[in-house]
């Protein structure tokens, strides 16, 4: 029985953009081969395959660099790497001295690494796109061993990032087929092949959202490869929306709230219906539940507060002359304009603070 693990799209030195924590972010993602390491010697890992975009780009920091190639060497078992479109083969890999446990596919083609009774079958971008397909007419033999594919690419008929056709997989005779490049966790079956794409290790903003981490994989005694998901991401992105029509927003959201968020950035939408709320309010009350929260105002004003337009008052003139405003509007963007000068001219009109 070897036990095994199924990682990708590291992404190492991201910038992160215009985040708030940025560098520290930058800096907790460098230390993600360390923990791996770690991983892997407390449980009896004696495999490591990495399907690529490990690094964000070409242009590394040797600081990176060295952290990663001291963490690969660490680990008590044999490291697969197969780069990736971000880190496709070049002097990055190649003038670096990789740990002698490391190897890397560095070829445009399939090429084979034999290890006993295991067969691996391997490829790496040599450029930042590859749109031919490497499994096309790939039939491992017969030979009673165990067949194994690494490469970076997705499932699909056409891409520019290795496209690899489920028909292809179905006929390759690989009992598993590990990827890299979706961002999103996932696995199938085409005919006895099991292929997986384990995901980023590590969100890097909103559009990167859930749980986070790598599959942990078993070959038993008879060549029969399982495989499970394992959350190691240090931090994740989570969205949640909060109705609040009828409550008390702070309220609303804490009753919403898993119970553990400390380690998470959050982006909070209020929405419902609401005469009264103050994102930033909301924001500063929580924030110390989080890493990092953004609450963002998305309500609406409730459709009770535009009856008052009928009173014969300031109040009513003024809701009477937005509601004009409303009823040309043309698109929701307008509708909204409308709705957030409505909402600020009767909180100055009743003397309540802007927020
Ligand atoms: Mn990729």
């Amino acid at each position: 029985m070897i036990r095994f693990i199924h990682s990708a799209d590291w992404h190492l030195d991201s910038s992160f953009g215009p985040q708030r924590d940025a560098g520290k972010r930058r800096q907790e993602l460098r230390q993600l081969p360390e923990r791996l390491a770690d991983y892997v010697n407390e449980n009896g890992i004696g495999l490591v395959l990495l399907a690529g975009d490990l690094f964000d780009g070409g242009n590394v920091y040797r600081q990176t660099l060295e952290a990663m190639s001291s963490a690969l060497g660490r680990m008590r078992a044999k490291v697969l790497i197969a780069p990736g479109n971000h880190d496709c083969w070049g002097p990055l890999w190649d003038q670096w001295q990789w740990p002698d446990n490391v190897y890397i596919f560095h070829e445009s083609r399939v090429t084979t690494l034999t290890l006993g009774d295991l067969v691996f079958h391997g490829a790496a971008f040599t450029a930042a796109e590859q749109s031919r397909s490497l499994l096309s007419g790939f039939r491992a033999p017969e030979d009673g061993k165990l067949h194994i594919g690494l490469f970076h690419g997705e499932i699909a008929q056409e891409s520019r990032y290795h496209p690899i056709r489920s028909a292809d997989v179905a006929e390759s005779g690989l009992a598993y087929l590990a990827l890299g490049h979706i961002h999103k966790p996932g696995q199938a079956h085409f005919g006895g092949t099991l292929v997986a794409w384990p995901g980023c290790i590590e969100g890097r903003g909103f559009d990167e959202t859930g749980e986070k981490g790598f599959y942990e994989g078993v070959i038993s005694q008879e060549g029969k490869v399982s495989i499970e998901f394992v959350p190691f991401a240090r931090r994740s992105y989570e969205i949640l929306t909060v109705d609040v029509t009828g409550k008390d927003p702070r309220t609303a959201v804490e009753e919403a709230l898993p119970e553990n968020t400390q380690n998470d950035l959050y982006r909070i939408l209020l929405t419902g219906e609401t005469d009264r709320v103050d994102a930033s309010a909301v924001e500063n009350a929580l924030r110390q539940r989080f890493y990092a929260l953004e609450v963002r105002d998305q309500t609406r004003v409730p459709m009770k507060l535009w009856e008052k337009r009928e009173e014969d008052s300031l109040r009513g003139a003024f809701l009477r002359r937005l509601w004009a405003r409303m009823e040309e509007a043309e698109t929701k963007e307008e509708q909204d304009t409308v709705t957030m000068a409505a909402r600020f001219g009767l909180g100055a009109l009743e003397h309540r603070d802007l927020g």
